[in-house]
């Protein structure tokens, strides 16, 4: 029977698992279960040996009916835990050594159990405080073009893509991305939060028809483009690092969508900390180098991705689609679209009921707003430019201008 677990209730549930308890830990383990939840929506705890805590831990991630940080008047489905347990499966098979293992599945108590984390960080955390991630883009380049090509049409029989995208219907959460994302931002919707400081530019940008035209066709593009099984959620805050390692969490936004939304998220946070900068570079040189860093790393992600995707293109890609005219439209559509997304992203951040951590840990508001005002610049300039783009020097030039 589904019952939240807690702090107090959690060890005893691992220990009764043996799926988790035999494989992880030891017979005399004593378990100690930690509340670990600061994302936006589930239930997170750590439960570790006492004896060993770094050694033998686990990561109990458990959905709640609604969205943690709202409560109750925001209902969210509880099956986002077993699209969760399904995606890091087939996630594993693309990309092994990419996302976190799963122990355990549990769909009475909708709650995955899965590998601790202990030596990474939430890439968020990280990019506030000027950590240089020398292996990200390599990582998430190829974690990006192996999902989004093994799952389409680009190599899928006909029948086994239409299969798929029957078992990975995911209608709750991505209500909530087509509200959250593409909807109540740009309306006057009593969800939305934003910084008192730039209230003439939120205005400005609800009343702006052709920039909500614009956001409205890529809603639509969203919900009708089903062109890949994609995470659905990547942003900095689902990918978890250290200079060595790269692990992508969180896949229960995953659904049959467009590929470029994934590209666009990891454009758009990297976007959103270069703007965050202002305030969190301790100098102007630290400042300068970090924010050459991460359009660095915009940068090479595209570059990964394409040499990826080009080389499965080579290599795998099901006979139907035999065109070199027809790869290359492909590609340099994706990348427009990754630059649309990339902005939907962006503006979502600053004026929708979402923030992130990069922002929202600016304490004065006055440069929180200076940073904000940068990021609708950017997000502006992609929405109504993307189709212009031919390369990605084009979508970086965008921020560093
Ligand atoms: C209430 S859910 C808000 C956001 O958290 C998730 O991480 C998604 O980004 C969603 O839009
Ligand atoms: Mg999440």
């Amino acid at each position: 029977m589904y019952t939240p677990l807690t702090e107090h209730t959690v060890a005893d549930y691992v220990k009764h698992t043996p799926a988790v308890w035999a494989v992880v830990f030891q017979p005399d383990d004593d378990l100690v279960g930690i509340d670990l939840a600061d994302g936006n929506v589930n239930l997170v705890f750590r439960v570790h040996s006492a004896a060993d805590p770094l050694g033998r831990s686990v990561i109990v991630k458990q959905a709640l009916p609604y969205a943690r940080i709202v409560g109750e008047s925001f209902p969210m489905p509880l099956e986002r835990a077993r699209i969760e347990a399904d995606l890091l499966q087939i996630e594993a098979r693309h990309c092994p050594g990419l996302v976190p293992r799963l122990y355990h599945y549990d769909d009475d108590m909708h709650l995955c159990v899965m590998q601790d984390l202990n030596q990474h960080m939430i890439m968020r955390k990280g990019l506030v405080n000027q950590t240089i991630y020398p292996h990200f883009a390599e990582h998430i380049g190829v974690f990006m073009a192996r999902t989004l090509f093994y799952t389409s049409d680009l190599y899928l029989p006909h029948d086994v893509k239409k299969q798929n995208m029957a078992a990975h219907i995911n209608p709750g959460l991505c209500k909530v991305t087509e509200d959250l994302v593409f909807t109540d931002p740009y309306m006057d919707n009593p969800g939305n939060v934003w910084n008192p400081a730039i209230d003439a530019e939120a205005a400005a940008i609800r009343a702006d028809d052709a920039l909500r035209a614009e956001m409205f066709t890529l809603k639509y593009a969203f919900m009708t483009k089903a062109e890949a099984l994609i995470h659905g959620d990547l942003h900095t805050g689902s990918i978890m690092v250290n200079a060595d390692d790269t692990k992508v969490i969180d896949p229960e936004f995953a659904f049959y969508g467009p590929m470029a939304f994934d590209i666009g998220l990891v454009m758009a946070n990297l976007a959103l900390s270069h703007c965050s900068q202002a305030y969190h570079a301790p100098d102007a040189h630290t400042r300068a180098t970090y924010q050459t860093w991460l359009t660095d790393t915009m940068r090479a992600t595209w570059h990964i991705f394409e040499r990826e995707f080009r080389r499965l293109w080579a290599t795998d890609l099901n006979s139907q689609w035999a065109t070199d005219a027809f790869r290359e439209q492909y590609i340099k559509r994706v990348l427009q679209e990754t630059a649309a997304f990339a902005a939907a992203e962006t503006l979502r951040r600053i004026l929708g009921l979402a923030h992130t951590y990069d922002l929202e840990s600016i304490p004065d508001l006055e440069a929180r707003a200076d940073a904000e005002r940068r990021a609708l610049t950017i997000g502006r300039r992609w929405l109504m430019g993307y189709r212009q783009i031919e390369s990605i020097d084009d979508l970086a030039r965008v921020v560093t201008d």
